[in-house]
């Protein structure tokens, strides 16, 4: 049963106060909250492999920034496969990368709507925290996609690729095409960003590895997946550090930015740059000798993989816990892993030998 809640009240304020405000009223932890610490437990019950796949289920997906392309792709492979699973899909976010308070009126909004479940990318693990468990409490399954929240504030988290793998290929990358020699910086998105910083405490241990020994990271700039922040940014590191060899951007909206300002200037080719970017944003860049290699996954599929998940917990096939198995249609089956994490596979890595056969 689904009872009136701190959450219900803090979508109605949100419905009739400006977010900033709602969230502010809501974010704050209360009594309720603590004891619900196990909410996700408590809703999960035990998990039926052979139950069958609901349909006429609604799940709303609330990506770390809409109008961000990478979204888009992602948000669209979970509305295709939510379309052939016989359940509605919906979309709302933020339109800024930094907008935190505003993720947690979307999140109370999708939980008043009574949606069955949600797919979400944290912009800060702990601030979305509250408004989950509540979520949760309501029966509303909670995934979250990209970017995770803590873990005991979501059913599953469905991962682009392990972070170790994806901060240390980024790494590899850079210190081929530097010829592991030379001052290096990151560029990334928000400084709250859960996958950001994962990747990036894992960008910092491989640095350890004595090959590198002549490579140093003098800086981690924040371009807030803001186009125009990012440039600047790129500019900003290129004048404080005269002798910078390559930037790490691990953000779609970063590494188009810094392509876009290396190539117009004399660094073009010169000051490498690697990181995770869409073959569509990048194709140009690579094509004229700004980029030479960087990384991704196929955001559809992570967009599907999440929208299937979530249609999963909501069908009770599974619960989230380590161990689970579920078959996510063309995609095959997927086990569920630590913490409730499931990987979706291996990065590819583009260059101008491949980026073409590549249309997202
Ligand atoms: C940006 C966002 C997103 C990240 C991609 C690579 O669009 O920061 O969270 O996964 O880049």
């Amino acid at each position: 049963m689904r009872k009136q809640s701190l959450s219900r009240t803090c979508a109605a304020l949100a419905a009739v106060t400006s977010l900033a405000l709602a969230a502010t009223a809501c974010g704050g932890t209360t009594k309720e909250d603590v004891a619900n610490e196990d909410a996700a437990a408590a809703t999960a019950g035990k998990a039926d492999p052979d139950a069958p796949t609901k349909k006429g289920l609604t799940v709303g997906f609330l990506p770390k920034q809409v109008n961000n392309p990478y979204f888009t792709v992602a948000d669209k492979g979970g509305e295709k496969a939510l379309k052939e699973l016989g359940s509605d899909y919906k979309e709302v976010g933020p339109s800024s990368g930094t907008d935190t308070a505003g993720q947690v009126s979307y999140v109370n909004t999708l939980t008043q709507q009574q949606v069955d479940a949600m797919a979400v990318s944290a912009q800060d693990p702990g601030a979305l925290c509250t408004a989950l468990k509540q979520a949760m409490k309501n029966g509303v399954k909670v995934v979250t996609y990209d970017s995770d929240t803590n873990p005991e504030c979501r059913n599953a988290f469905v991962s682009q690729a392990s972070a170790d793998a994806l901060g240390r290929t980024q790494v590899r990358l850079l210190a081929e095409q530097i010829g592991n020699k030379g001052e290096i910086a990151i560029l990334s998105a928000a400084q709250t960003a859960t996958n950001q910083n994962a990747w990036i405490e894992i960008m910092k241990d491989e640095l350890k590895d004595p090959k590198y020994k002549d490579i140093e990271l003098v800086e981690v700039a924040y371009g807030d997946d803001d186009a125009q922040k990012s440039f600047q940014q790129t500019q900003g590191l290129l004048q404080e550090h005269p002798g910078l060899k390559g930037i790490i951007s691990p953000t779609t909206v970063g590494i188009k930015a810094a392509a876009q300002y290396l190539s117009g200037s004399k660094y073009k080719g010169k000051v490498k740059l690697t990181g995770l970017g869409t073959p569509n944003d990048m194709r140009k860049y690579v094509k004229n000798g700004t980029v030479e290699a960087f990384e991704l996954w196929d955001p559809a599929k992570l967009g599907e993989l999440a929208a299937r998940t979530a249609v999963a917990l909501a069908s009770g096939q599974i619960t989230g816990k380590e161990g689970e198995t579920f078959e996510a249609g063309a995609m095959g089956e997927y086990t569920i892993g630590e913490d409730g994490v499931i990987d979706l596979g291996e990065p590819t890595v583009f260059d101008a030998e491949n980026i073409d056969r590549y249309d997202f």
